[in-house]
């Protein structure tokens, strides 16, 4: 009995691990993003507040919503950006391919972000 619940405890400390969500901070530079992690900043050259992840997140929260700026996506996936949350809205661009980064999202994109997915192969 005792070693199930060591296992059941190993088998949540690697969901809590994979699902683990830093937001936002109050402030970040590039190396303070992770590698393996998707990474987007409030404001223009990776500064400011960030979030990051390393799966898909369905919302950035009242706080982060609505103001990214720039991203450095160092998972080995694709990530796609969505104008609302739940992973709705459409596309905001194509999908970014591992390493893609961008120190200012174009104008009609900036501070627009709600959700993202990063998955194996490019959405849009
Ligand atoms: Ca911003």
């Amino acid at each position: 009995m005792r070693s199930r619940l060591m296992a059941l405890a190993g088998v949540s400390a690697v969901v809590l691990a994979v699902g683990t969500v830093r937001a936002p901070a109050v402030s970040a530079s590039p190396g303070d993003c992770r590698g393996g992690w998707f990474c987007v900043w409030e404001h223009y050259n990776y500064e400011g507040s960030f979030v990051t992840t390393n799966q898909s997140l369905s919302y950035v929260g009242n706080g982060f919503n609505d103001k990214a700026t720039s991203y450095w996506n160092r998972t080995s996936w694709y990530v796609t950006l969505y104008p609302d949350a739940g992973y709705r809205g459409g596309c905001m661009m194509n999908s970014i391919p591992p390493g893609g980064s961008s120190p200012l999202l174009p104008a009609h994109l900036n501070d627009k972000l709600s959700s993202y997915t990063i998955t194996p192969h490019a959405i849009c």
